[in-house]
């Protein structure tokens, strides 16, 4: 009997191979050239709370917790205006960066142009004053 599992099994490659394209557009963006922008996350803020970037520049955007304890860089909207390299998109987890107590990540993106809030969605750091705005120009 021929395995019955050949239809199936190649149906979940071609499956996989559309759910997951990799933007050309980042691809051939010179993403070893762009530039670093630090945040830093602490208690209870965002350093910059504005940051500004250039609409269509490729960034590194290094996001450092301070703090010993756990910290998220939530833009939703920012992060879906973006071009997000491949490699970093499991990194942003529905437009948000979570970061326990002393990390780090850095996402190399590609940003639109727009204004956007980015907030810190742990239970009342917004409140006290964990938010920022994401300006594109
Ligand atoms: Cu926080």
């Amino acid at each position: 009997m021929r395995p019955v599992f050949t239809f199936p099994l190649t149906f979940l490659l071609a499956a996989c191979a559309t759910t997951h394209p990799i933007d050309p557009t980042v691809a051939s963006t010179s993403l070893a050239d762009a530039q670093v922008v630090e945040v830093e996350l602490s208690n209870f803020d965002f350093t910059p709370s504005t940051i500004r970037l250039d609409a269509d520049k490729a960034y590194a955007l290094h996001i450092v917790n301070t703090a010993s304890g756990g910290h998220d860089f939530t833009a939703p909207e920012f992060f879906a205006a973006s071009r997000v390299a491949p490699e970093d998109v499991a990194s942003v987890r529905d437009g948000q960066v979570e970061l326990g107590g002393g990390q780090t990540a850095t996402i190399h993106l590609v940003p639109s142009a727009g204004t956007f809030s980015l907030i810190c969605t742990h239970t009342g750091h917004a409140l006290l004053g964990m938010k920022g705005t994401i300006v594109v120009s």
